[in-house]
């Protein structure tokens, strides 16, 4: 099965885009890249950094994944355990399981066509979500801390998104491992790239990987800032690319805005610079806001610059 979106019309030849949408192929389906694909948040934790504590409870959690669908997600990453910045609390896979099986298997139900992603380290978690009738692997450690989750990946056929990330769940998202040497890109890519083998190693199909520099992860602001201005950079690797910038720290310091959940415009300008750099993936908290953006964005870049 081909899944492309309805709207607005692919345009045409965009500069440094001609030739066919790239494909992501989910556990047997075929997602064309036609246009932004938007992923929406459902985080289902008390503790995440931006919306903690507001769709804990299952019903919450799905109705507002519905929402998010209504509203123009293609997508939806259903995620049970925070990385948040100020040093997240690791939670255990089973209770990890017990927060999102549910959500995940009542999504899969009342929206078949949308896929449904996992964020997840632990193989143990992608195992009960994939039964649940999730698509993708959303692994933010770029399969570096789980082991058995490449294979696991390879033989359901799922879906992967690779983040690049340094250090465990609970400092991933702080500055202690945020050192670069001159060229911040060129180690993102190198270590993207072990992600990538990782992957290959174990049997995916380079068809159904994702890359994610991982926006805020072992970054500064000056590094996620970085990052997005290169990513056709990145691109280069031969994969489409997914940013996470949504309410991250680096929109607020931007825009002077100190609440992670007041973000959106700032967040939508990152999205939409991101978007002419070459990603093709939005992790978003906001999924009105994105599409309508997003596909504006994405018709007006497609146009031939005027003579
Ligand atoms: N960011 C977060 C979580 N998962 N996955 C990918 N692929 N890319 C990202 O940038 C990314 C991610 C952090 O955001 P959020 O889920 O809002 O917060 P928390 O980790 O506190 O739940």
């Amino acid at each position: 099965m081909t899944t492309s979106p309805s709207s607005p019309a692919a345009p045409a030849a965009l500069a440094g885009r001609a030739g066919p949408a790239p494909v992501w192929r989910v556990r047997g389906r075929d997602v064309r890249l036609d246009r932004p694909f938007v992923l929406g948040v459902v985080n289902v934790t008390p503790d995440s950094f931006s919306d903690g504590g507001r769709f804990a409870t299952a019903a919450d959690a799905v109705r507002h994944g519905v929402q998010l669908a209504e509203e123009g997600a293609d997508g939806l990453d259903v995620g049970g355990e925070s990385t948040r910045p100020q040093g997240a609390r690791p939670v255990d896979a089973a209770e990890e399981r017990r927060r999102v099986v549910p959500v995940i298997a009542a999504l899969r139900e009342r929206l078949p066509g949308t896929v449904i992603s996992v964020d997840t380290v632990k193989a143990e978690t992608a195992a009960a979500a994939l039964d649940a009738g999730a698509d993708v692997v959303n692994d933010v450690s770029g399969f570096r801390l789980d082991p058995a989750l490449a294979a696991l990946a390879a033989e359901r056929g799922a879906g992967v998104v690779l983040m690049h990330s340094r250090g465990g769940v609970s400092d991933m998202a702080t500055f202690a491992h945020a050192e670069y040497g001159a060229d911040v890109v060129e180690e993102v890519a190198a270590e993207l790239g072990e992600s990538v083998s990782r992957a290959r190693a174990a049997g995916v199909r380079d068809e159904a990987v994702v890359l994610d520099p991982g926006i805020g992860f072992a970054k500064r602001s000056e590094h996620s800032l970085a990052l997005l201005a290169a990513l056709p950079r990145l691109a280069r690797l031969g994969f489409p690319l997914l940013v996470g910038v949504s309410r991250k720290r680096f929109v607020g310091e931007l825009s002077g805005v100190a609440e992670p959940a007041a973000r959106l415009h700032g967040t939508v300008g990152a999205n939409v610079a991101a978007l002419a750099r070459g990603a093709r993936l939005f992790r978003v908290h906001d999924a009105r806001a994105h599409r309508e953006a997003l596909d504006v964005a994405w018709a007006v870049l497609g146009r031939p610059e005027a003579r």
